[in-house]
């Protein structure tokens, strides 16, 4: 199949930014969008819907073939291109898969939901960012940073000498955290973490996927 991806969200979600990075690594041609198959479709419509039965974002179309949830858009993308974000033996690829996993459900919490987020769209009283309710879940915060901080191994999150699918996951999340003011971003506290995303915001194919969010922009 050659047509171009297509990745349905909004360009801020870190998960988006993810498939994002996996398309760069292997030099995927892609693009966002808001109309798949040609019909514009709002976000948490029923059409939407259609796409992912839970309303998640991002979704990936490539010709007729629909993908919601990112882990499982890393696989097929690594039926399209190398190098493999699912490196390895058998047991290894396990490996990035339980890893890639637990990124993507409990330091995605700590750090997108529990934090970044509270930034990004205050939920306090006029607008105002809950700073008592991120204080709170900073323990679980740096819990998740120094268990992900003892996952890297030489610049990868598993066994891995490209951008792996644990790579994919956290590094918008923690671009994302160092974005914070202070005391909020505590990415300096750990400092194999700082190198780690010193080193991929180096790399060409976090350029244009990094950065600033663009809240609003599909
Ligand atoms: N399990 C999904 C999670 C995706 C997800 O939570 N995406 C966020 C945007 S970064 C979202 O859809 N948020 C809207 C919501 O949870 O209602 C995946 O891996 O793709």
């Amino acid at each position: 199949m050659h047509s171009t991806i297509q990745i349905y969200g909004p360009a801020f979600s870190s998960f988006l930014r993810s498939v994002r990075l996996m398309c760069a690594c292997k030099s995927l041609r892609h693009e966002l969008t808001d109309a798949p198959f040609g019909t514009p479709t709002l976000w948490f419509t029923k059409a939407h819907e259609a796409l992912h039965p839970f309303s998640k974002l991002p979704v990936l179309i490539h010709g007729d073939f629909v993908l919601p949830e990112t882990l499982a858009i890393g696989h097929y993308l690594d039926t399209l291109a190398e190098p493999l974000l699912y490196s390895g033996t058998a047991a290894e690829q396990a490996r990035h898969l339980s890893l890639a996993s637990m990124i993507a459900l409990y330091v995605h919490k700590a750090v997108m939901l529990n934090t970044v987020l509270e930034f990004a769209f205050p939920k306090g009283e006029g607008g105002s960012i809950r700073q008592e309710q991120v204080l709170a879940s900073a323990e679980q915060l740096r819990y998740c940073l120094s268990w992900v901080e003892t996952q890297i191994e030489d610049k990868h999150v598993g066994p891995s000498t490209d951008l792996s699918i644990g790579d994919a996951l956290l590094l918008p999340m923690l671009d994302y955290l160092d974005q914070l003011p202070q005391p909020f971003n505590v990415l300096p506290d750990f400092p194999a973490l700082t190198d780690y995303l010193t080193h991929h915001r180096q790399q060409p194919y976090t350029d244009g996927i990094l950065g600033a969010p663009e809240i609003g922009r599909p």
